[in-house]
């Protein structure tokens, strides 16, 4: 991860990445905007300094802004007590200077946390509370000013026995070193240690694989009700559920399953995000491109129509572009025969594709 300083990155910054100018009205930052609805997507701080065509296409298309590492625990508290804002700073800054807002991602999850932190959860659970209250403290008390919104535990819930990554046993609660640490009321217990930290601050709870028309989803919504509804019955606080949307073209998407699901949680009064959105494709998929791109829009049409007519108003893709996506480079998600994967609005010479229309037409509602 490459580090500058805000003020640097923000001298670094292209013009029309600079220019404190209307956004133009055919961007999907523009078009949500006019509609009520809010568009963003992950970004890296190291290619926001790196690349300019990169920067300018954030600057112009997104309102909302996620640090796609910057804000892991990872990233921000490498050794215990020595906390490193460079990155994130960098993002706020790129932000600032675009009109733009941030989304804090992670504040707790099973992966980006430094060895220490699994030696120090593994030792007590009250040395666990102590590390996730310090976290906490510093970090949204350094972040108020600029972050709103944080997504507060990410990933809790576990995949059913057989999906694509199991786990022994039948728990609904991931296992994870801070469950293992503080057993399953670990959830409840950042979310008020958050909120003591921050009594305005948007508490997001986070999760993946709860879209599709499968049986492991099916039993992940599940799963995820029951979670959130034990949290506000016990008058935990928690405003939003973010709806991760890693969707998958060899699984079947219905609208109704997941309308209803998404209503029971609007009869909660929480808020619903669409937080991460990009579309793998089927490792069988002929090399047609333009067949591809029209199924990966009909597809991302199909499931924001289905979110946004749910009152879902906020999108947010993870990446603008197929050049810069973990699509194309995480083991195990990347297509085995190296194609290049297009699950993101932008190719690779960051030219819209059919996926950016179909994000257009859906925000537009
Ligand atoms: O896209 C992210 C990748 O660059 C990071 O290496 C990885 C580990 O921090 O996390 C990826 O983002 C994940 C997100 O934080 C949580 N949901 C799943 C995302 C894709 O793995």
């Amino acid at each position: 991860m490459r580090r500058r300083t805000a003020l640097g990155l923000a001298a670094a910054l292209p013009a029309c990445a600079r220019a404190q100018q209307a956004p133009r009205p055919d961007t999907l930052r523009a078009i949500a905007r006019a509609a009520g609805r809010g568009f963003g997507a992950a970004v890296r701080a190291d290619l926001l300094a790196s690349d300019p065509a990169y920067a300018a296409l954030f600057a112009a298309e997104a309102e909302l802004l996620t640090p796609e590492w910057e804000g892991k625990w990872l990233a921000l508290q490498p050794e215990e007590g020595k906390f490193d804002f460079s990155a994130l700073n960098a993002i706020i800054a790129f932000a600032q200077a675009n009109r733009q807002r941030v989304r804090g991602h992670a504040l707790l999850w099973q992966e980006a946390i430094p060895p220490w932190v699994a030696t120090a959860l593994a030792e007590s659970p009250e040395r666990a509370r102590a590390v996730m209250e310090a976290h906490f403290s510093t970090v949204l008390n350094t972040t108020r000013a600029h972050i709103r919104d944080w997504d507060v535990v990410n990933e809790p819930i576990a995949n059913p026995a057989g999906a694509d990554v199991p786990q022994a046993g039948d728990n609904p609660m991931r296992d994870t070193p801070w469950f293992r640490a503080l057993g399953p009321d670990y959830v409840e217990i950042a979310l008020r240690a958050a909120r003591a930290q921050d009594a305005t601050l948007r508490l997001t709870l986070n999760e993946y694989g709860i879209e599709e028309a499968t049986p492991d989803a099916e039993e992940k919504r599940t799963r995820l009700l029951a979670l959130l509804r034990r949290l506000l019955d016990r008058n935990c606080p928690l405003d939003a559920l973010g709806i991760q949307a890693h969707l998958q073209m060899r699984k079947p998407f219905d609208p109704a399953p997941f309308a209803r699901f998404l209503e029971q949680v609007r009869v909660m009064g929480l808020a619903i995000l669409i937080t991460e959105l990009d579309v793998r494709e089927p490792d069988t998929l002929a090399a047609d491109i333009p067949a591809r791109d029209a199924a990966v829009a009909e597809r991302v049409k199909l499931f924001l129509d289905t979110a946004i007519g749910a009152g879902c108003r906020t999108v947010i893709t993870w990446g603008l572009t197929d050049r810069n996506s973990w699509l194309g480079s995480e083991p195990g998600v990347a297509r085995p025969d190296g194609v290049a994967t297009r699950g993101l609005p932008f190719d690779e010479a960051l030219q819209r594709k059919p996926m950016w229309q179909a994000i257009a037409s859906a925000l537009r509602g």
